[in-house]
């Protein structure tokens, strides 16, 4: 459009919304929780060269949506909003990640419900009607669509600890592209979403089958993936139709259709067919390679009641995936110590350079095993579970993916445009190989998206480049201006919760 800031017209100036300067696009956030520090973090978002900026410190359980519009590798004739999946707990996660841990003999936390955006089921019991603890719950999630067209749908699992398979009565899915990255279009009849990872699928308004028409309502389903439950698995699960697909003709009533077979077990969507667009071809490692000691062992470790880190209610193991569990001082954040050559303690579970020159085009192999290799661990378990691993500040390739235990140093890599993304199963028993560039210099979390398990510390922070890090904070003030803010609140004992200790999980 025109523009003549000064008076001048210029013809043909680029503009944001029709405005110059473009809109100021600005996030403020104020706390109000009385005690609870906290931060805001944006998840799956590279954050290049703004890792002051990530916002990772302390784990809360609220989150909402984000969409970034960018290329699609197919097209679409409209989008829905976003759609949520999670597990729900009727208590509070401070009260039962004391389950988690095992304290005095507890079985593991359980969750209740599921949610489909803002909305579940649950069927209370007489006691609790009487207690006045229920009420209606909104609608369950309704998208009215119309015949012919093809929907993007944009799925996202919010849970604490649960993997779905999301799926569409009567409907194959699109998948077109996986945290943040277009991928080939492949069709399936339910996407595997771990927690943490997200998936854009396009929807055809065209049932499958004949028996289907077009003017009827279809369940969507949130179905609980074989073997990464959240839920009590000796019990009947909660409904897995939790969202209505309602055709514009349609009655306004609940769909009555039955579920499509498909597979339900919990594993990433097929490897092969996670085919980014833009390609990747992975170079050799800088770091030292996998079988002189650079794994990682996703295990749980006892814990020493008496050692004052970890605040003791009796016997009881963390997570973790380093040395140690992780477990972090609010007041001694890791960006007040870089480039001071800092012996890190244990619990930081800091992952530096270790001699290895790491530059901007420099590839880092990670191997993730769940299980002990080569030899076993003192006072360590290894407890078949899969986990979603979730690295910060990067997209990783995912050279190997195998449910078999890691034992082979010579597995075969495919560097060949490998899958990437973010977020990817550590299938249980089984090992992950993953590879980024260090192109972002930071200190990034990598940990179990578990939120039991990363509280618990299945957590490292791997430092890349740490020498450079300063040149990117742009907040300096900003970050000392908090700093001096949470130590004058944290020094109040007032502000805390319990006059014994202040934090029990790992901080992340
Ligand atoms: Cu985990």
């Amino acid at each position: 459009m025109t523009l003549a800031p000064d008076g001048f017209k210029n013809l043909d100036g680029k503009v944001f919304n029709e405005k110059f300067p473009g809109p100021w696009i600005q996030i403020k956030v104020k706390n109000y929780l009385q005690f609870n520090g906290t931060s805001i973090h944006w998840h799956g978002v590279r954050m290049l060269n703004t890792f002051e900026q990530d916002g990772v410190n302390v784990s809360n359980e609220n989150r909402g949506p984000m969409t970034f519009y960018g290329p699609s590798s197919a097209n679409y004739d409209e989008s829905l909003d976003p759609i949520l999946i999670t597990d729900w707990s009727h208590r509070s996660a401070f009260t039962d990640f004391y389950r988690e841990l095992g304290v005095n003999g507890s079985g593991r936390p359980l969750m209740t419900s599921i949610l489909l955006n803002d909305a579940g089921r649950y069927k209370c019991t007489g006691p609790e009607i009487e207690k006045g603890n229920c009420t209606t719950a909104p609608p369950l999630f309704t998208k009215v669509i119309e015949t012919g067209k093809k929907y993007l749908l944009r799925l996202i699992n919010t849970s604490v600890d649960t993997t779905f398979v999301f799926a569409v009565d009567n409907h194959n899915l699109t998948v077109i592209g996986m945290d943040f990255v277009p991928i080939v279009p492949y069709t399936a009849r339910g996407v595997l979403v771990g927690i943490g990872q997200r998936y854009h699928v396009i929807l055809e308004a065209k049932p499958q089958d004949d028996r289907a028409p077009a003017d009827q309502n279809y369940w969507m389903r949130t179905i609980i993936a074989n073997g990464c439950s959240g839920f009590n698995t000796s019990a009947p699960n909660p409904p897995e139709e939790n969202g209505i697909l309602r055709y514009a003709k349609a009655a306004k009533e609940n769909p009555t259709t039955k579920k499509t077979p498909m597979d339900e077990s919990c594993a990433d969507e097929p490897y092969d067919k996670l085919v980014p667009v833009v390609k990747w071809t992975v170079g050799e490692p800088v770091n030292e390679p996998a079988e002189q000691g650079g794994t990682f062992q996703v295990g749980m470790t006892e814990v020493d009641p008496v050692d004052k880190k970890y605040p003791g209610h009796g016997n009881f193991s963390r997570w973790d995936m380093g040395q140690t569990p992780m477990f972090l001082n609010f007041s001694d954040p890791t960006i007040n110590s870089l480039g001071q050559n800092r012996q890190w303690p244990p619990e930081y579970g800091v992952i530096g350079q270790s001699g290895a020159t790491v530059k901007e085009d420099s590839w880092i192999y990670l191997v993730i095993t769940a299980t002990s290799f080569p030899f076993g661990a003192p006072r360590r378990t290894f407890i078949p579970a899969a986990h979603p691993i979730h690295l910060h500040g990067h997209d990783f390739a995912i050279l190997a993916q195998s449910e078999k235990p890691y034992w082979d140093p010579l597995v075969k890599l495919k560097k060949d445009n490998p899958p990437r993304r973010d977020v990817a199963l550590l299938p249980a028993n089984g090992y992950l190989i993953i590879a980024f560039q260090a192109d972002n210099p930071g200190s990034w979390l990598m940990h179990c998206h578990i939120a039991w398990h990363a509280s618990s510390g299945l957590a490292l922070q791997i430092l890349e480049r740490e020498s450079e890090i300063k040149y990117t904070i742009q907040g300096k003030n900003e970050t000392e201006r908090i700093c001096k803010n949470w130590n004058t609140w944290y020094d109040n004992k007032a502000n805390h919760w319990s006059p014994v200790e202040f934090q029990d999980d790992s901080g992340i």
